[in-house]
Protein backbone atom coordinates (compact mmCIF):
# COMPACT_ATOMS: atom_id res chain seq x y z
CA UNK A 1 0.00 0.00 0.00
CA UNK A 2 1.27 3.30 -0.75
CA UNK A 3 2.17 5.83 1.62
CA UNK A 4 -0.17 8.33 1.39
CA UNK A 5 -3.14 5.79 2.04
CA UNK A 6 -1.31 4.67 5.01
CA UNK A 7 -1.01 8.22 6.19
CA UNK A 8 -4.98 8.40 5.31
CA UNK A 9 -5.65 5.15 7.34
CA UNK A 10 -3.57 5.94 10.46
CA UNK A 11 -5.35 8.96 10.55
CA UNK A 12 -9.00 7.92 9.84
CA UNK A 13 -10.56 9.51 7.35
CA UNK A 14 -9.51 11.98 4.48
CA UNK A 15 -11.73 14.64 6.41
CA UNK A 16 -9.76 14.59 9.22
CA UNK A 17 -6.69 15.99 7.29
CA UNK A 18 -7.28 19.95 8.10
CA UNK A 19 -7.27 18.91 11.94
CA UNK A 20 -3.86 17.08 11.09
CA UNK A 21 -2.59 20.91 9.26
CA UNK A 22 0.15 22.51 11.53
CA UNK A 23 1.59 25.57 11.28
CA UNK A 24 5.20 25.58 10.60
CA UNK A 25 7.90 28.12 11.36
CA UNK A 26 11.14 28.80 9.16
CA UNK A 27 13.68 26.79 9.76
CA UNK A 28 17.55 26.73 9.97
CA UNK A 29 19.03 26.15 7.05
CA UNK A 30 20.53 22.48 7.20
CA UNK A 31 20.83 19.89 4.75
CA UNK A 32 17.56 17.81 4.31
CA UNK A 33 18.41 14.15 2.50
CA UNK A 34 16.58 13.98 -1.30
CA UNK A 35 14.20 13.41 -2.75
CA UNK A 36 11.21 16.19 -1.63
CA UNK A 37 8.14 16.89 -3.65
CA UNK A 38 6.43 20.22 -2.08
CA UNK A 39 2.71 21.27 -4.11
CA UNK A 40 -0.20 23.91 -2.95
CA UNK A 41 -2.82 23.02 -1.46
CA UNK A 42 -4.78 19.84 -0.07
CA UNK A 43 -5.04 18.29 -3.59
CA UNK A 44 -0.88 18.55 -3.22
CA UNK A 45 -1.24 15.39 -1.26
CA UNK A 46 -2.75 13.35 -3.98
CA UNK A 47 -0.20 14.87 -6.56
CA UNK A 48 2.84 14.23 -4.15
CA UNK A 49 1.96 10.57 -4.26
CA UNK A 50 2.21 10.15 -8.01
CA UNK A 51 5.35 12.44 -7.86
CA UNK A 52 7.14 10.35 -5.46
CA UNK A 53 6.43 7.06 -7.52
CA UNK A 54 8.97 8.68 -10.27
CA UNK A 55 10.85 9.97 -7.54
CA UNK A 56 11.63 7.04 -5.29
CA UNK A 57 12.13 4.57 -7.86
CA UNK A 58 15.29 7.64 -8.85
CA UNK A 59 13.46 9.16 -11.69
CA UNK A 60 13.97 13.07 -12.63
CA UNK A 61 12.77 15.64 -11.05
CA UNK A 62 11.22 16.64 -14.58
CA UNK A 63 9.01 13.63 -15.15
CA UNK A 64 8.28 13.78 -11.34
CA UNK A 65 6.65 17.28 -11.32
CA UNK A 66 5.05 16.54 -14.64
CA UNK A 67 3.52 13.20 -13.33
CA UNK A 68 2.46 14.56 -10.06
CA UNK A 69 0.29 17.92 -11.24
CA UNK A 70 -1.08 15.42 -14.65
CA UNK A 71 -2.84 13.60 -11.86
CA UNK A 72 -5.07 16.99 -11.00
CA UNK A 73 -5.52 18.41 -14.13
CA UNK A 74 -7.54 15.17 -14.77
CA UNK A 75 -9.38 14.91 -12.37
CA UNK A 76 -12.78 16.27 -14.01
CA UNK A 77 -13.79 16.96 -10.17
CA UNK A 78 -11.46 19.56 -9.37
CA UNK A 79 -12.86 22.68 -10.49
CA UNK A 80 -9.31 24.96 -10.92
CA UNK A 81 -7.05 22.80 -12.91
CA UNK A 82 -7.41 20.75 -16.45
CA UNK A 83 -10.83 18.93 -17.19
CA UNK A 84 -13.61 20.04 -14.61
CA UNK A 85 -11.65 23.86 -14.65
CA UNK A 86 -14.44 26.59 -13.98
CA UNK A 87 -14.65 28.28 -17.65
CA UNK A 88 -14.26 32.32 -18.33
CA UNK A 89 -17.65 34.58 -18.38
CA UNK A 90 -18.42 33.22 -21.88
CA UNK A 91 -18.27 29.71 -20.96
CA UNK A 92 -14.71 28.74 -22.49
CA UNK A 93 -12.17 26.67 -20.08
CA UNK A 94 -8.78 28.12 -21.23
CA UNK A 95 -6.06 26.43 -18.97
CA UNK A 96 -2.74 27.84 -18.44
CA UNK A 97 0.62 25.81 -17.58
CA UNK A 98 4.48 26.13 -17.34
CA UNK A 99 6.80 23.85 -16.18
CA UNK A 100 11.09 24.52 -15.85
CA UNK A 101 14.06 22.11 -15.58
CA UNK A 102 17.34 21.68 -14.01
CA UNK A 103 19.00 23.34 -16.85
CA UNK A 104 16.77 26.69 -16.89
CA UNK A 105 15.21 25.06 -19.66
CA UNK A 106 11.14 26.29 -19.64
CA UNK A 107 8.16 25.62 -21.57
CA UNK A 108 4.90 27.11 -21.11
CA UNK A 109 1.54 27.25 -22.78
CA UNK A 110 -1.48 29.71 -22.05
CA UNK A 111 -5.47 30.17 -23.18
CA UNK A 112 -4.97 27.16 -24.13
CA UNK A 113 -8.56 24.95 -24.97
CA UNK A 114 -9.72 21.45 -25.56
CA UNK A 115 -7.13 19.58 -24.00
CA UNK A 116 -6.69 18.16 -20.78
CA UNK A 117 -3.13 17.98 -19.54
CA UNK A 118 -1.89 21.75 -20.49
CA UNK A 119 1.51 20.96 -18.28
CA UNK A 120 2.75 18.20 -21.22
CA UNK A 121 1.89 20.50 -23.89
CA UNK A 122 4.08 22.66 -21.75
CA UNK A 123 7.20 20.29 -21.53
CA UNK A 124 6.82 19.51 -25.39
CA UNK A 125 7.22 23.55 -26.20
CA UNK A 126 10.45 23.58 -23.74
CA UNK A 127 11.74 20.05 -25.47
CA UNK A 128 10.31 20.40 -29.12
CA UNK A 129 10.66 24.30 -29.90
CA UNK A 130 12.78 26.59 -29.82
CA UNK A 131 10.60 28.75 -27.97
CA UNK A 132 9.17 29.28 -24.36
CA UNK A 133 5.60 29.95 -24.77
CA UNK A 134 2.79 29.05 -27.36
CA UNK A 135 -0.85 30.40 -26.72
CA UNK A 136 -4.23 30.23 -27.80
CA UNK A 137 -4.98 28.41 -31.02
CA UNK A 138 -1.57 28.12 -31.85
CA UNK A 139 -1.10 26.23 -28.41
CA UNK A 140 -3.68 23.77 -29.67
CA UNK A 141 -2.28 23.39 -32.74
CA UNK A 142 0.82 22.25 -31.66
CA UNK A 143 -0.89 19.84 -29.40
CA UNK A 144 -2.73 18.60 -32.11
CA UNK A 145 0.61 17.72 -34.19
CA UNK A 146 2.36 16.35 -31.23
CA UNK A 147 -0.57 13.47 -30.44
CA UNK A 148 -2.84 14.91 -28.21
CA UNK A 149 -6.45 14.56 -28.29
CA UNK A 150 -8.63 16.97 -28.19
CA UNK A 151 -11.65 16.89 -25.57
CA UNK A 152 -14.69 18.41 -23.80
CA UNK A 153 -13.01 19.94 -20.64
CA UNK A 154 -16.36 21.61 -19.72
CA UNK A 155 -17.91 19.56 -16.81
CA UNK A 156 -21.43 19.09 -16.47
CA UNK A 157 -20.78 20.57 -12.74
CA UNK A 158 -18.39 23.42 -14.27
CA UNK A 159 -21.21 24.21 -16.83
CA UNK A 160 -23.71 24.54 -13.61
CA UNK A 161 -21.53 26.88 -11.86
CA UNK A 162 -20.81 28.59 -14.76
CA UNK A 163 -24.61 29.06 -15.71
CA UNK A 164 -25.26 29.73 -12.02
CA UNK A 165 -22.76 32.53 -12.22
CA UNK A 166 -24.48 34.23 -15.36
CA UNK A 167 -27.54 34.93 -13.47
CA UNK A 168 -25.76 37.81 -11.78
CA UNK A 169 -22.60 38.02 -13.92
CA UNK A 170 -21.20 39.45 -10.79
CA UNK A 171 -17.33 40.28 -11.95
CA UNK A 172 -15.30 40.23 -9.17
CA UNK A 173 -11.83 39.49 -9.96
CA UNK A 174 -11.23 37.87 -6.78
CA UNK A 175 -9.47 35.23 -5.38
CA UNK A 176 -10.59 33.68 -1.80
CA UNK A 177 -9.96 30.63 -0.43
CA UNK A 178 -12.77 29.04 -2.36
CA UNK A 179 -12.03 29.22 -5.75
CA UNK A 180 -8.15 29.09 -6.45
CA UNK A 181 -6.42 26.19 -6.79
CA UNK A 182 -4.09 26.37 -8.86
CA UNK A 183 -1.22 23.15 -8.37
CA UNK A 184 2.03 25.12 -7.86
CA UNK A 185 4.58 21.82 -7.69
CA UNK A 186 8.58 21.39 -6.56
CA UNK A 187 10.64 19.04 -6.67
CA UNK A 188 14.32 17.57 -6.04
CA UNK A 189 15.37 14.52 -7.36
CA UNK A 190 18.07 11.61 -5.41
CA UNK A 191 20.72 13.85 -7.37
CA UNK A 192 19.68 16.90 -6.01
CA UNK A 193 17.98 18.42 -9.19
CA UNK A 194 15.61 20.95 -9.00
CA UNK A 195 12.36 21.46 -11.76
CA UNK A 196 9.14 22.91 -11.28
CA UNK A 197 5.58 22.74 -12.85
CA UNK A 198 2.71 24.88 -12.39
CA UNK A 199 -1.06 24.31 -14.05
CA UNK A 200 -4.37 25.71 -13.33
CA UNK A 201 -7.80 27.18 -15.52
CA UNK A 202 -7.32 30.14 -13.70
CA UNK A 203 -9.64 32.93 -12.47
CA UNK A 204 -13.19 31.15 -12.17
CA UNK A 205 -15.42 33.47 -15.08
CA UNK A 206 -12.36 35.20 -15.82
CA UNK A 207 -12.54 37.90 -18.85
CA UNK A 208 -12.19 36.18 -22.04
CA UNK A 209 -8.60 35.71 -23.27
CA UNK A 210 -7.42 36.40 -19.63
CA UNK A 211 -3.96 35.14 -18.94
CA UNK A 212 -2.84 35.02 -14.99
CA UNK A 213 0.68 34.33 -13.59
CA UNK A 214 0.47 30.77 -13.93
CA UNK A 215 2.45 30.19 -17.66
CA UNK A 216 4.41 33.29 -16.98
CA UNK A 217 7.90 32.08 -15.85
CA UNK A 218 8.92 34.25 -12.73
CA UNK A 219 5.40 34.79 -12.22
CA UNK A 220 3.92 31.61 -11.33
CA UNK A 221 7.29 29.41 -11.51
CA UNK A 222 10.77 29.88 -11.37
CA UNK A 223 13.35 27.64 -10.61
CA UNK A 224 17.29 28.36 -10.54
CA UNK A 225 19.13 24.55 -9.53
CA UNK A 226 21.93 26.54 -8.01
CA UNK A 227 19.81 28.43 -5.20
CA UNK A 228 15.85 26.86 -5.12
CA UNK A 229 12.74 26.72 -6.59
CA UNK A 230 9.51 28.87 -5.94
CA UNK A 231 5.67 28.72 -7.62
CA UNK A 232 2.87 30.69 -6.69
CA UNK A 233 -0.86 30.48 -6.52
CA UNK A 234 -3.95 32.95 -5.78
CA UNK A 235 -4.39 36.19 -7.51
CA UNK A 236 -2.06 36.45 -10.62
CA UNK A 237 -2.25 40.23 -11.06
CA UNK A 238 -0.60 40.61 -8.13
CA UNK A 239 2.24 37.62 -9.06
CA UNK A 240 2.73 39.18 -12.67
CA UNK A 241 3.46 42.78 -11.34
CA UNK A 242 6.14 41.87 -8.91
CA UNK A 243 6.99 38.79 -10.89
CA UNK A 244 6.77 36.87 -7.72
CA UNK A 245 8.54 33.38 -8.15
CA UNK A 246 11.86 34.72 -9.65
CA UNK A 247 11.33 37.28 -6.32
CA UNK A 248 11.18 34.73 -4.62
CA UNK A 249 14.16 32.94 -5.96
CA UNK A 250 16.08 36.05 -6.03
CA UNK A 251 15.46 36.65 -2.34
CA UNK A 252 17.10 32.85 -1.89
CA UNK A 253 20.04 34.11 -4.00
CA UNK A 254 20.57 37.14 -1.76
CA UNK A 255 20.91 35.05 1.32
CA UNK A 256 17.54 34.55 2.74
CA UNK A 257 16.01 31.37 3.89
CA UNK A 258 13.01 29.52 1.60
CA UNK A 259 10.66 30.83 4.31
CA UNK A 260 12.22 34.38 4.91
CA UNK A 261 12.46 34.70 0.89
CA UNK A 262 8.36 34.05 0.84
CA UNK A 263 7.84 36.34 3.31
CA UNK A 264 9.64 38.95 1.57
CA UNK A 265 7.90 38.37 -1.91
CA UNK A 266 4.56 38.83 0.18
CA UNK A 267 5.63 41.98 1.75
CA UNK A 268 6.69 43.35 -1.84
CA UNK A 269 2.99 42.78 -2.69
CA UNK A 270 1.52 44.52 0.33
CA UNK A 271 3.87 47.40 0.14
CA UNK A 272 3.76 48.18 -3.38
CA UNK A 273 0.18 46.35 -4.67
CA UNK A 274 -3.41 47.02 -3.75
CA UNK A 275 -4.42 43.37 -2.19
CA UNK A 276 -7.45 43.59 -0.91
CA UNK A 277 -10.25 40.48 -0.67
CA UNK A 278 -7.32 39.08 -2.39
CA UNK A 279 -4.54 36.08 -1.45
CA UNK A 280 -1.20 34.64 -2.70
CA UNK A 281 0.07 32.18 -1.67
CA UNK A 282 4.72 31.06 -2.16
CA UNK A 283 6.11 27.97 -1.51
CA UNK A 284 9.80 28.03 -2.42
CA UNK A 285 12.24 24.78 -1.86
CA UNK A 286 16.14 25.74 -1.66
CA UNK A 287 18.80 23.58 -2.91
CA UNK A 288 19.35 22.31 0.77
CA UNK A 289 15.88 21.32 0.75
CA UNK A 290 14.33 23.79 3.21
CA UNK A 291 10.58 24.24 2.48
CA UNK A 292 9.00 28.20 2.65
CA UNK A 293 5.56 29.12 2.33
CA UNK A 294 3.89 32.08 3.19
CA UNK A 295 0.27 33.85 1.97
CA UNK A 296 -1.05 37.47 2.17
CA UNK A 297 -4.17 35.67 4.44
CA UNK A 298 -4.69 32.31 6.19
CA UNK A 299 -5.96 29.48 4.10
CA UNK A 300 -3.07 28.41 2.57
CA UNK A 301 -2.13 24.64 2.46
CA UNK A 302 1.02 23.06 1.13
CA UNK A 303 1.48 19.04 0.87
CA UNK A 304 5.15 18.48 1.87
CA UNK A 305 6.52 15.07 1.11
CA UNK A 306 10.25 14.21 2.43
CA UNK A 307 11.64 11.32 4.57
CA UNK A 308 8.88 9.49 3.23
CA UNK A 309 5.83 10.59 5.07
CA UNK A 310 3.26 13.25 3.15
CA UNK A 311 1.86 15.41 4.84
CA UNK A 312 -0.76 18.35 4.82
CA UNK A 313 0.89 22.07 6.45
CA UNK A 314 -0.70 25.30 6.58
CA UNK A 315 1.24 28.40 5.07
CA UNK A 316 2.06 31.28 8.03
CA UNK A 317 0.42 34.54 6.38
CA UNK A 318 0.86 38.35 6.51
CA UNK A 319 -2.99 38.76 7.68
CA UNK A 320 -3.62 36.72 11.06
CA UNK A 321 -6.57 35.57 12.19
CA UNK A 322 -9.37 32.99 10.82
C1 LIG B 1 -4.42 32.76 -11.86
N1 LIG B 1 -2.84 32.14 -10.18
O1 LIG B 1 -4.86 32.44 -12.95
C2 LIG B 1 -3.95 31.67 -10.96
C3 LIG B 1 -5.10 31.20 -10.13
C4 LIG B 1 -4.68 30.47 -8.92
O2 LIG B 1 -4.97 29.31 -7.11
O3 LIG B 1 -3.59 30.39 -8.52
N2 LIG B 1 -5.45 29.89 -8.21
O4 LIG B 1 -4.39 33.91 -11.46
Amino acid sequence: MNSRRTFIKTTGVLSLIPWLTKRVKAKSNQIYEAPIVVSTWNFGIEANEAAWDVLSEGGSALDAVENGVRIIESDPEETSVGIGGLPDRDGHVTLDACIMDDKGNAGSVSYLQHIENPISVARKVMEETPHVMLSGQGALQFALEQGFRKTNLLTDKARKAWEAWTLTSEYKPIINIENHDTIGMLAMDQSRKLSGACTTSGLAFKMHGRVGDSPIIGAGLFVDNEVGAATATGMGELMMKTLGAFLVVEFMRQGKSAQAACEAAIQRIVETQDYEDMQVGYLALDKQGNVGAYAIRPGFSYALYQNGENVLLQADSYIKGK
